[in-house]
């Protein structure tokens, strides 16, 4: 699935994305090529035996760091890894880094969604404040590190609506928007989104320690 460098001596850098959604191999590929990188940016799946790393960190910026370097120095190549979530001011900044398991379960998109609605019935408009956080992090196998990030503000819906993107999208709508994220094109998204502006944040990055 993904390109493979041959024995041309001017190939690009390798460089992998800890991730195995391609969505996000699309947009980083784009971002960097619109920088004029010459990068060859490959997925995690790419590398079947290396395992993924336990988030253990306490903020969006550790977990993107450890999952980074993990990846470079499982690989012997540059590495990048993002760690994103969902913060609700009148819950303190939850789910936060707990976003994708907030209801117990991980990656099931519809009950957190369910859960946090739930949790929020009783909030006004008016106090439902929130932003999604992106930290997107390049490690080096030598352990150089650098780490940017991302937010996208908006406030909360009472009730789903838009059947794009994925997560907490149906119910997050941007400032300044009168639909939610889940009702906007993907370049519309990417174009405001906490991802996007982590990951074009990035590429003057990546440039500085590969280019
Ligand atoms: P990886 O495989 O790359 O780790 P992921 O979806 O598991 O992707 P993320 O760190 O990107 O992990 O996101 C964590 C959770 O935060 C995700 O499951 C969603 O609930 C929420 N989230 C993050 N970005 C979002 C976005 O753009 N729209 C809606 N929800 C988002």
């Amino acid at each position: 699935m993904q390109p493979r460098t041959g024995g041309h001596p001017a190939r690009p850098t390798r460089l992998i994305l800890a991730t195995r959604n391609a969505g996000k191999i699309t947009e980083l590929r784009a971002i960097l090529e619109a920088a004029g990188l010459d990068v060859e940016l490959v997925g995690a799946d790419a590398y079947p035996d290396v395992p993924d790393v336990k988030e253990t960190g306490v903020t969006f910026a550790e977990n993107a760091l450890l999952k980074a370097h993990a990846l470079a120095q499982a690989t012997g190549h540059p590495a990048v890894a993002d760690d994103s979530g969902l913060c609700v001011d009148v819950l303190g900044g939850a789910p936060g880094i707990f976003s994708a398991r907030w209801s117990g379960t991980h990656g099931n998109d519809q009950a957190n969604l369910d859960l946090l609605l739930a949790q929020l019935s009783d909030v006004p408009d008016g106090h439902r404040a929130a932003h999604f956080a992106c930290a997107a992090a390049l490690a080096l196998p030598d352990g150089t590190e650098r780490v940017v990030e991302g937010t996208l503000d908006g406030t909360l819906r009472h009730t789903p609506t838009g059947t794009g993107g994925f997560g907490y999208d149906p119910i997050l709508q941007p400032l300044g928007e009168t639909r939610t994220c889940a009702e906007l094109t993907p370049d519309e998204k990417n174009a405001i989104s906490h991802r996007g502006k982590a990951f074009r944040a990035l590429a003057p990055v990546v440039r500085e320690l590969l280019g």
